[in-house]
């Protein structure tokens, strides 16, 4: 007989987990598969995320999770960040536990439900997961969301090891319910997308569905109220740092040369480890749980002469180190060139900070050359991209095309050259209404279908009411393709969304974005551009590379 995946243990609150004929163990992993897997064993009853390099394994890690469809954790994804962390909260509000995923630049678009979540607080367990994206190798910035955390004062939680990550998620929800608030963590791109032997740990049984009894005083923030919330989050901050204090994850390693101190942060400190095999010549504070460690800061400030800080991303601890007018205290980091300002911090370039001189071991062989991205051959998007630019050169020069995020950026590049911006998700309809208010004409935007569902829908709505003279191409590959084919919230309904939204049902033009058909869409595209409201064009056409999967799946 198959073995059951779970048998529940009467006598303790573990589950036994059957997954690999052992209750846990060993296993080599993801950083971002760690964290799906400590939340699955620690009790998780739903995850909910908007995807975005590098946060999106985690989610479906524990969407391919036969434990967590077994144990009905839900895990589908949602529209957009905030409506992300909306549900999370909700599920937090009932009693459970609840993991929120996003990229770093998502908790700008969740920030309104982040900074009051933190003056609500939480029932069940709530984790809030951002992946920051230092070096910008897949993101429009590379903000560190750890001046988040303390803008809206949350504890925060930053793994330096695979390990350390899966710890800090297994009894991160436990936390979260002791101290009441939900706890940031935040990973960057090496700790997500790397792989390491990680131990887990027995699986806990998820919490019995229970409301919050003070629920009207926490969750409505009305004036009144909301002035007490925030008065209990400032009393708050003594206990998270008396926690932090004491955490075993902030540590202070002794060593002989008291000349310098080094301060890590994060993943700095595996990239630190790596310059000294045999153990550290300085003393070394390794940070991991903030608020920060106050007593264990003082004590390296005190102990050493000068003091270095390594940390990936903004200078966050060493400008709060040197204040405005600390000229005592010599800090060395990204502020005074010690390491450069912007990008990752990576081995060697900690290395160099410590005057290590550092061997190449892998040159770069010549063969290899940088190539920029380019839309696959045979995509959709270029099909349109094509018939949109024959239009324009020939009968509207002075056209401006506002562009968002997707695949479809990548017509910005050569051939194409086909769009003027791209800032932020959904920012292609309501540049173009703004520029199109200013007299620009014609004002045309170009969104993908996901990019349309996350952030586009309210923009339309603007553009609605006031009758804009705008034309907006909605992409349409019925998938989220750049961050790897994930479901799209409005496939098979984007007609009918645009319609409810209020445009002319004229007006919405279905097109098949082919060679064959290039005539046709520049014919669509013309009556559009001079129809002066609100027009929607949609060609649609399956991203080649999800079909060319789905085919293979199903002749298997
Ligand atoms: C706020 C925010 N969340 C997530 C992302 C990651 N991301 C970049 S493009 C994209 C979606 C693209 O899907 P779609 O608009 O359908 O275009 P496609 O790639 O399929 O052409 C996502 C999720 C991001 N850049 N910003
Ligand atoms: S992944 Fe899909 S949408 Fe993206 S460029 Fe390739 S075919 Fe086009």
């Amino acid at each position: 007989m198959k073995k059951p995946y779970l048998s529940v243990s009467l006598d303790t609150k573990h589950i036994v987990d059957n997954r690999n004929t052992k209750s846990h163990g060993k296993t080599s992993i993801l950083g971002d598969e760690a964290i799906a897997q400590a939340a699955i064993d620690a009790g998780l009853s739903g995850v909910y995320a908007y995807p975005g390099t590098p946060s999106t394994e985690i989610t479906e890690y524990i969407q391919n999770s036969p434990i967590a469809k077994e144990r009905n954790i839900h895990s589908r994804w949602s529209a957009n960040e905030k409506t992300a962390m909306e549900a999370a909260l909700g599920m937090s509000y009932a009693g459970k536990r609840s993991l929120c995923c996003m990229k770093h630049v998502g908790l700008n678009v969740a920030a309104d439900c982040f900074m009051n979540a933190a003056m609500s607080g939480i029932n069940g367990g709530m984790i809030i997961l951002t992946a920051d994206d230092p070096s910008m190798h897949s993101s429009q910035n590379e903000q560190d969301n750890r001046m988040f955390g303390n803008f809206a004062m949350l504890p925060m939680l930053e793994p330096s090891s695979q390990q350390e990550a899966y710890d800090m998620v297994y009894s991160g929800f436990e936390l979260s319910e002791r101290l009441g608030y939900p706890i940031l963590m935040r990973v960057t791109t090496r700790m997500a997308h790397s792989r390491a032997g990680v131990e887990t740990k027995p699986m806990v049984e998820q919490n019995t569905m229970h409301c919050p009894e003070d629920g009207k005083q926490r969750y409505i923030l009305l004036p009144a109220l909301a002035r007490q919330r925030f008065k209990k989050l400032i009393a708050a901050q003594e206990n998270f740092e008396a926690v932090s204090e004491s955490s075993p994850y902030n540590v202070y390693y002794d060593a002989p040369d008291h000349s310098l101190g080094i301060i890590t942060t994060g993943i700095a400190f595996n990239y630190l480890s790596e310059n000294y095999p045999d153990g550290f010549k300085h003393p070394v504070l390794k940070i991991t749980q903030y608020p920060l460690p106050m007593s264990k800061l003082e004590k390296l400030v005190e102990e050493c002469d000068e003091i270095l800080v390594l940390e990936e991303g903004y200078p966050v601890v060493e400008q709060q180190l040197k204040g405005f007018l600390s000229k005592g205290l010599k800090v060395h980091g990204r502020l005074d060139g010690t390491l450069q300002r912007d990008g990752e911090l990576t081995p060697d370039s900690v290395g160099k900070a410590l005057g290590i001189s550092i061997t190449e071991y892998y040159a770069k062989p010549e063969v290899v050359e940088q190539r920029p991205p380019a839309l696959c051959q045979g995509c959709g998007h270029r099909d349109m991209f094509q018939a949109l630019n024959e239009v324009l050169a020939e009968h509207y020069p002075s056209a401006k095309v506002f562009g968002d995020i997707g695949c479809y950026t990548l017509g910005a590049l050569p051939p194409f050259r086909a769009i003027d911006s791209c800032i932020d998700m959904g920012a292609s309809i309501t540049m173009a209404k703004g520029a199109a208010d200013a007299g620009v004409y014609p004002a045309l935007s170009v969104i993908g279908d996901s990019t349309f569902t996350h952030s586009g829908m309210t923009g339309l709505l603007d553009c609605v009411n006031e009758q804009t003279p705008i034309t907006i191409v909605i992409s349409d590959n019925e998938t989220t393709a750049m961050t790897g084919g994930q479901d799209s919230a409005g496939t098979g309904r984007l007609e009918a969304i645009c319609a409810g939204i209020g445009v002319d049902p004229a007006h919405i033009r279905v097109m098949v974005p082919l060679k064959k058909n290039y005539e046709e869409m520049k014919a669509i595209i013309r009556e559009e551009i001079e129809y002066k409201g609100v027009s929607v064009l949609i060609p649609r056409r399956e991203c080649i590379q999800t079909l060319t999967r789905k085919k293979k799946a199903s002749k298997k």
